[in-house]
Parts: structure tokens; C-alpha cells; sequence
């Protein structure tokens, strides 16, 4: 069903129809996602728009369980997404963007160490910021079983090996093998290479390095 109405309006229809498992998408090129106005200055929305309703697919955000898919990929593809979603995956930051955009959204990530020790990891706050911010991570309220190595990554821009937006004097994305929200590089790398026994592995830690043969992460509406 598509609209022509305001950003604001287009909203309370949509969820009026298809409840609140909800999200707006532009249908149509000319409009400006409206959460760039305060992401991104100097883009504005228009007054009206054209818009469709578009059911939310799963939550699931990433998922590393073995090596067949390859993880050591540039920008457009972490943007857009790869992998399979029954198997190895990243679903694109573009749409984890769009769907944690407004707030009210946790992150959970589950791991499987290489000694079999299961270890989770959540936030209760979890937003990545627009493009022209290069989705910069914004990650509070922790708690789990696992250390907190996510919220070390908080504020920082996303990197991929030929997109360096880290801290480092260096690209942390090549000399870890992984595309991650890099600061001056990392205490997680879930997007590590799946066969790197060490620092360019699948990693949760800093100085207490966890190696991992699974992890996930999925994203919940509070
Ligand atoms: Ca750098």
C-alpha cells in the first residue's frame, strides 16, 4: 500500500495496518528519510512523500558459524548486506539503520567460544547512526555472562578495509581482517576471519582475547 502523505502520518497508517512489527520505507527516490534532519545537516526531508508499508523480516543482525561465507569484505557490501540468512550472514547496516533508527531497540549478541563456553551479551540501548555518519555505533546498558567489549566500540564511525573510519594511525579493519566500528582497533571483532587463530580471528576481548566458532547478534524492539 503506498502513501502520499506526511513523514509523521505515513507512520501511524502503517502500523494502524500491519500493527506494530511496522516499518515506513520510501517509495519513492526524491524523499529523505526524516531521521537525516537531525543525523545528517543540511539534508531535509520534504512536507510529503511517498511511502509503503513493508512488514519487518527477522531481527537477526549477523551470524558466524563457519567458514563459507567470507568475511573480509568493503563498504558497499557491509552497507547492503551478504551471506545467507539461514547460515553466515550480515544483513546490511543500511537496514539495521532503518529499523533501530528511532530508539527502543536492544541488542543481544550470542557466542560459542572454540572451548565451548557459551557467552552472552546485551544492550539495552543500541542505535547505529545515518550514512553520512558512516552508521556510527551509539551502545549502552550492558549485561550477560560475557565481559562488556561492545561498549569500548560506542561513538565510533564504522570501518571496512577500504573505508577507514577508525582512530588508528593505520586501518584496523586491514590488520584485523574484520569490518567493525573500530576505535584504536578493538575488544571485539565478530567480523574477524573464522580460520585467524588470533588477533585477526573472531574475537571478543582485548587483553583477555576470546576466540570464537559462533557468534550472533540479533536486534529487539523494547
Ligand atoms: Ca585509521
Amino acid at each position: 500500500m503506498i502513501f502520499r502523505t506526511s513523514v509523521f502520518d505515513s507512520i501511524g497508517k502503517c502500523r494502524a495496518i500491519l500493527n506494530e512489527e511496522t516499518e515506513v520505507v520510501f517509495a519513492s527516490l526524491s524523499a529523505s528519510p526524516f531521521p537525516l534532519i537531525t543525523a545528517c545537516p543540511g539534508i531535509h526531508t520534504k512536507a510529503t512523500s511517498i511511502f509503503r508499508c513493508r512488514k519487518l523480516k527477522g531481527d537477526d543482525f549477523q551470524r558466524r558459524m563457519n567458514k563459507e561465507v567470507d568475511f573480509y569484505r568493503g563498504w558497499e557490501d557491509y552497507v547492503n548486506g551478504f551471506g545467507n540468512p539461514r547460515g553466515n550472514f550480515w544483513l546490511g547496516i543500511e537496514e539495521r539503520y532503518q529499523k533501530a533508527k528511532n530508539g527502543n531497540t536492544e541488542l543481544e549478541i550470542n557466542m560459542i567460544t572454540k572451548d565451548d563456553v557459551r557467552l552472552v551479551a546485551k544492550y539495552s540501548n543500541f542505535q547505529a547512526g545515518a550514512g553520512c555518519d558512516n552508521y556510527r555505533l551509539f551502545v549502552t546498558g550492558y549485561s550477560g555472562n560475557a565481559t562488556d567489549c561492545f561498549t569500548y566500540h560506542n561513538n565510533q564511525q564504522f570501518s571496512t578495509k577500504d573505508a577507514d573510519h577508525d582512530l588508528y594511525h593505520l586501518n584496523c579493519a586491514s590488520e584485523y581482517e574484520g569490518a567493525w566500528w573500530y576505535d584504536k582497533c578493538y575488544k571485539s571483532n565478530l567480523n574477524g576471519n573464522f580460520t585467524e587463530p588470533y588477533l585477526k580471528g573472531i574475537v571478543w576481548g582485548a587483553t583477555d582475547r576470546l576466540l570464537l566458532r559462533y557468534s550472533e547478534m540479533k536486534l529487539r524492539r523494547r
